[in-house]
């Protein structure tokens, strides 16, 4: 902590979280207020949940950020090329959200829980609008409830099991992940009722565009939080280890120390112990194929 100094105009400096990061600038919640600040110099790269020391530089006509805080951790995502793309910072828990519409897409909710043990991040399902009825999801549900993923049903829309999901949140900060349109603007509106997350109704622009673009952090109270991010198609942890995928998948890692080989992929490998499970109906086959498309692309941008 830096204790807050006035300079020569009579102006202050502090400690803030950034809200949200726009490439030029940042909105960081400074105690009290919440303030536009620029970057100092072209290098810094800060994002939202930074902790940041922010003041006025004797010359400069507004606030700039002084310094960061070393973070505790970092969500990225890979864009299309492979290049890590920083998402939030200093987070607790990755709550993926889904619905039954659109349509979940199960593979992409294994990368997100991949992503999240990979981080030691508390994994969260949130399934979103109930009203709408979960009958169809149930299986995959209980797929992922029976490997410990804790699921909570809830509706932005008519407030069912918003009360419950803001006391599991409480005390931390959870980064919402998950496709576009399941309502991750719209948990935070229920969540809270001072957010002004823009939703697919609020923000209809000329284009028709409405999505989220950028992350952006909520306060729930003293010490919890929640951040809204853009829905992506594309994610993927970053791993610079291609055995990575492997200890994102509770049930491949829990197996792999019987496979013959000690460094088995689980791919062709003989005497593998993931494969002879997936045979006998003990690990999902969907499951083992997201194994399998993570563990590829992992070859591929290490290649
Ligand atoms: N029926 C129903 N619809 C909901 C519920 N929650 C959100 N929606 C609707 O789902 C649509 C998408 O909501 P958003 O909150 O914008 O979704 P998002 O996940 O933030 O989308 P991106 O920002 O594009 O990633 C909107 O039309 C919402 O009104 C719900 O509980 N029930
Ligand atoms: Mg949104
Ligand atoms: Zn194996």
């Amino acid at each position: 902590m830096v204790a807050e100094q006035k300079d020569s105009k009579g102006l202050i400096g502090g400690t803030g979280t950034v809200l949200a990061s726009y490439g030029r600038g940042v909105l960081v919640q400074a105690e009290g207020m919440t303030l536009h600040c620029a970057l100092s110099g072209r290098k810094q790269r800060i994002i939202c949940g930074d902790r940041v020391t922010w003041g006025y530089p004797p010359s400069a006509d507004g606030p700039s950020i002084q310094s960061v805080e070393p973070r505790r951790n970092l969500i990225e995502r890979i864009d299309a090329r492979g290049r890590a793309e920083p998402v939030a910072a200093n987070i607790d828990r990755l709550a993926i959200v889904v619905a039954a519409e659109p349509a979940p897409d199960w593979f992409l909710v294994d990368r997100y829980w991949a992503g999240a043990a990979l981080k030691d991040l508390d994994g969260l399902l949130i399934v979103n609008k109930l009203d709408l009825g979960t009958e169809p999801i149930q299986p995959e549900l209980k797929s992922y409830r029976d490997l410990n993923l804790k699921c909570v049903e809830v509706a932005s829309l008519t407030g069912a099991g918003i009360a419950d999901l803001e006391r599991g949140l409480a005390g931390s900060v959870t980064l919402l992940v998950g496709q576009s349109g399941v309502g991750k603007s719209s948990l935070v509106n229920a969540l809270s009722p001072q957010a002004v997350a823009q939703t697919a109704e609020l923000t209809r622009d000329a284009e028709g565009r409405h999505t989220t673009t950028t992350a952006r952090w909520y306060a729930l109270g003293p010490t919890s939080a929640i951040i809204d991010a853009p829905g992506v198609r594309d994610f993927a942890p970053p791993a610079s280890l291609v055995r990575a995928a492997e200890r994102g998948f509770i049930e491949i890692h829990r197996l792999s120390v019987h496979c013959r080989f000690k460094d088995c992929r689980h791919m062709e490998e003989p005497s593998c112990a993931v494969r002879t499970a997936v045979v006998a109906g003990e690990i999902a086959p969907r499951r083992y194929e997201s194994y399998r498309r993570l563990f590829r692309l992992y070859e591929k941008l290490a290649s």
